[in-house]
């Protein structure tokens, strides 16, 4: 067993805090969803009018136009067969329509114990929050009792593996790091050689979002890939991409660029705490169909949780209203 010592680090958030965290800080922007639904529906009858404006809000909170048609769709039809007796029934059926779509990608990192070390590559582009979010997964895993190291792989700025130092001290675990500008694919093969003679559960590498080129920067992935693969045919076992939600449409572009490029295992979703209109989860799920492991919600290590679409669906449709 690793030498870990759970309670060195803060307690795993209970999935009720988090949901309430969720709740309470999903679309506070002004564009919020639910209060835009709220709004909508009252006093108002059922009809084709509200139908329309109901299909310009979804689109309007980022969830896209084609998840938006199907679920319109479904509702008209639901309204023929008079099931949508009232705006809660409406609103009933929007969150389940919306569940349906996330569950597709409610599926939470399984870390195999086995492995020694599981290998998780983080990508995404600069500023998504990647570093962010492997001190957010380092502080559960160390509660977890597992023994961590991080790999600085993004050699572009110092300040970027000083701040990846910042959370190993924070998180009590490894780190392996070399100078700024020194070969990333270096620094994650020393780390995977140093993570196997020290019996390390989880190796999560860092890397760069932003290079010369978008397609130097992806093929400076693929080879840490390759490079990661040369140590373990079986790794890396989970390549996470980190999506800024405030990016809205270009958050699903950019998911599609890395995903084609590299392939993608998981998603994190990052900064649902801002301005962003959280629709954007809808519309990744709807279109990418990967995993979505996680959420952040804040700068702060507990400010990060599991997907759980149903969950999400609520937040998204009743805001922090209860
Ligand atoms: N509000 C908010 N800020 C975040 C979140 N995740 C990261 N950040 C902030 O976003 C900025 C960029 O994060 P960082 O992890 O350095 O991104 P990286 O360039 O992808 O490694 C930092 O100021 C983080 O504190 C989040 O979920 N919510
Ligand atoms: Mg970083």
């Amino acid at each position: 067993m690793p030498d870990a010592n759970p309670q060195a680090t803060a307690p795993a958030d209970a999935p009720q805090g988090f949901f309430g965290r969720l709740r309470a800080r999903l679309n506070r922007g002004g564009g919020s969803l639910a209060r835009e639904i709220r709004g909508l529906l009252q006093g108002r009858r059922i009809d084709a009018g509200l139908f329309e404006e109901l299909e310009a809000r979804l689109i309007g909170a980022d969830v896209g136009v084609t998840a938006t048609h199907e679920i319109l769709e479904e509702l008209r039809q639901q309204a023929e067969r008079h099931e949508l007796a009232d705006a809660d029934a409406l609103l009933a059926a929007v969150r389940t329509r919306l569940t349906a779509i996330l569950k597709t990608c409610e599926k939470p990192l399984a870390i195999e114990r086995g492995r020694q070390p599981f290998v998780v590559l983080i990508v995404g582009v600069n500023g998504s929050g990647k570093t962010t979010t492997i001190g957010k997964l380092a502080t559960q895993l160390r509660a977890q009792g597992m023994k961590v190291m991080l790999a600085a792989g993004d050699t572009f700025r110092a300040a970027a593996i000083e701040q990846l130092g910042v959370w190993a001290q924070r998180t009590d675990s490894l780190l392996v790091a070399q100078s700024a500008g020194a070969d990333p694919g270096a620094v994650v093969f020393d780390a995977m050689q140093s993570a196997r003679a020290r019996g390390v559960d989880v190796l999560l590498a860092d890397t760069a979002g932003r290079l010369h080129s978008q397609a130097h920067l992806m093929e400076e992935l693929k080879k840490i890939k390759r490079v990661i693969a040369r140590v373990d045919a079986t790794a890396p076992h989970e390549v996470l991409l980190v999506l800024d939600a405030n990016q809205g449409q270009n958050a699903l572009a950019q998911a599609e660029q890395f995903h084609a490029a590299i392939g993608v295992t998981g998603l994190v979703i990052t900064k649902l705490d801002g301005t962003a209109r959280g629709g954007i989860v809808v519309a990744i799920a709807r279109k990418l169909k990967v995993p979505i492991r996680f959420l952040g919600l804040g700068e702060q290590s507990e400010d990060f949780g599991s997907f759980d679409a149903a969950a999400f669906a609520t937040a998204l449709v009743d805001g922090a209203r209860t």
